[in-house]
């Protein structure tokens, strides 16, 4: 190689270096989602949960979670069936509550409430910063309850739903003496769809802004015209949801979701936290309704 061409090829090895050099930071930087940034709701994002009672993201679990959630869904069902057989009603097993039936021969799952006890990784998946840290934006607080951490199957043409209520009925019927203590219902219920949620599989309906009137007392309506007045149910809206969507929920919004009468599965994951101190009753499972760092 000639002396000018050695110059020139050490000039453009250097140029390239120091390039580099400059580049892989600016790469790394760009490929590592700022944390604090990513899982840290908006004013807009606190805005409009607190404006409809609902905020939904899209793809907040990735693939590989949604997986892992259903390959754990999976196993529990299977218990559901061999456990059904011999048993219905609320089962308590391996300290998880199956909540289940048979009906016309056909398993029917009402519920799997604290799965986290037979699959800890539901409890791990649950206790991500991501999800944790907007349940504190949405509280303002530091510590939470967890309260639910469970499974709803709606197996095709199961006959399985939910009649219109307001989550904190469930927070009342736990407990009598519950208290609304940070004034802003003091509990959010979290939902991540496993299996795409359509109108067809059973999806849940809620009325927009409903939770803006509070505690609506609806488990004491008997009459269907008069829930259908008081819940203003003729303005209810479905939540349509991909795999891994994730809902936040007001305890005052009002929702409720018809069986499943697809031939596909739904499946959602709920996790619902309380403000510390709002409920002072155990919950069923093994570990439910232990305080938590938030942070
Ligand atoms: O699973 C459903 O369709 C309804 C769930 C629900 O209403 C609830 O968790 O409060």
């Amino acid at each position: 190689m000639s002396k000018i061409n050695y110059v020139r090829t050490t000039f453009i090895t250097q140029i390239t270096c120091l390039a580099a050099l400059l580049f892989i930071p600016l790469t790394l930087t760009a490929a590592v989602p700022n944390k604090e940034n990513d899982i840290l709701l908006t004013q807009s994002q606190l805005d409009e949960y607190n404006a409809e009672g609902l905020l939904v993201i899209k793809g907040f679990f990735t693939k590989e979670e949604v997986k892992q959630v259903s390959h754990c869904a999976d196993r529990l069902q299977k218990e559901a069936e061999t456990l059904s057989l011999q048993q219905t009603g609320k089962v308590m097993h391996k300290g998880t509550q199956f909540v289940i039936d048979r009906n016309g021969g056909k398993l029917q799952i009402h519920r799997i409430v604290w799965v986290g006890a037979a699959e800890p990784q539901l409890l791990k998946l649950a206790r991500q910063p991501k999800l944790l840290a907007p349940v504190a934006q949405i509280l303002g607080s530091d510590q939470a309850d967890q309260l639910i951490n469970q499974l709803h199957y709606k197996l095709p043409r199961d006959g399985v739903k939910f009649d219109w209520h307001q989550d904190v009925k469930n927070r009342r019927t736990f407990d009598p003496q519950w208290e609304d203590l940070n004034h802003k219902g003091s509990f959010v219920q979290t939902i991540i769809a496993i299996d795409p949620n359509t109108v067809e599989n059973g999806t849940i309906y809620y009325v927009p802004k409903s939770h803006m009137r509070g505690d609506l007392f609806l488990d004491r309506i008997t009459e269907p015209a008069e829930l259908k007045r008081i819940a203003e149910l003729d303005k209810a809206v479905p939540l349509v949801l991909n795999s891994g969507d994730v809902v936040f929920m007001h305890p005052y919004l009002v929702h409720g979701s018809e069986p499943n009468e697809s031939s596909s599965p739904r499946k959602i994951f709920i996790n619902g936290f309380s403000y510390p101190g709002a409920n002072k009753q155990p919950y069923p499972g093994e570990g439910s309704a232990q305080r938590i760092s938030l942070k």
